[in-house]
């Protein structure tokens, strides 16, 4: 599914964040930033030792914030590491970290001069953010930056499986729906 909003895209696919071209990637990763299962687990397998290298060099990510390392043997050129909140009951700024994560991701984005980027759905995996929630925030602070931001041309979420798809087609249709 694919959505125009301005001059910029906004679409969705299934599939493996290893696998893609765009200029930066975007990991979901933990704190200490030296890597662990799930998406962070495929792209410092996929994307070999100098990833992970970079990542201690600098040393750890708050909740929320966002780091870039290059990509190593990855067809994207960067990677953009974030952390996620650990889903507990939504009262512990669960959505506001979640949002914070897609937001400093783009912008950091943006000030590298990177114009295409793909996610992952963030926190819902390990971190056990439920997706119907969780792809409504990913969805309108993207949609909110392309908006604002002429910059980022092309925003991709690659998710893993059909039924997370689906989820995440269902609320982009809500959201775009005039
Ligand atoms: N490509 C795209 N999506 C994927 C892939 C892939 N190759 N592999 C899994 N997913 P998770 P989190 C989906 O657990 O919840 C790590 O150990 C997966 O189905 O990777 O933010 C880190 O080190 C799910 O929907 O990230 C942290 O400790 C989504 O990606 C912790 O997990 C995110 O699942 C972070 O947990």
């Amino acid at each position: 599914m694919v959505v125009n909003i301005n001059q910029s895209t906004l679409s969705l696919e299934q599939g493996d964040i290893t696998q893609q071209d765009t200029e930066a990637i975007v990991n979901a990763a933990n704190k200490s930033l030296k890597g662990g299962g799930g998406v962070d687990g495929a792209i410092h397998r996929a994307g070999g030792p100098q990833i992970l290298k970079e990542c201690i060099q600098i040393g750890g990510c708050e909740t929320g914030e966002a780091v870039i390392t290059g990509g190593g043997n990855l067809k994207a050129q960067y990677v953009i590491h974030t952390v996620g909140p650990v889903y507990r009951d939504g009262l512990h700024r669960e959505p506001e970290l979640l949002e914070n994560a897609y937001r400093n991701s783009l912008n950091l984005a943006s000030s590298k001069r990177i114009k295409s980027i793909a996610f992952p759905s963030i926190s819902t995996g390990a971190y056990r953010y439920p997706l119907e929630g969780a792809s409504e925030i990913a969805l309108k602070t993207s949609i909110n930056y392309l908006k604002a931001h002429s910059d980022i041309e092309m925003i991709r979420f690659i998710l893993f499986g059909q039924s997370a798809l689906k989820v995440y087609s269902d609320t982009l249709n809500q959201l775009t729906q005039p």
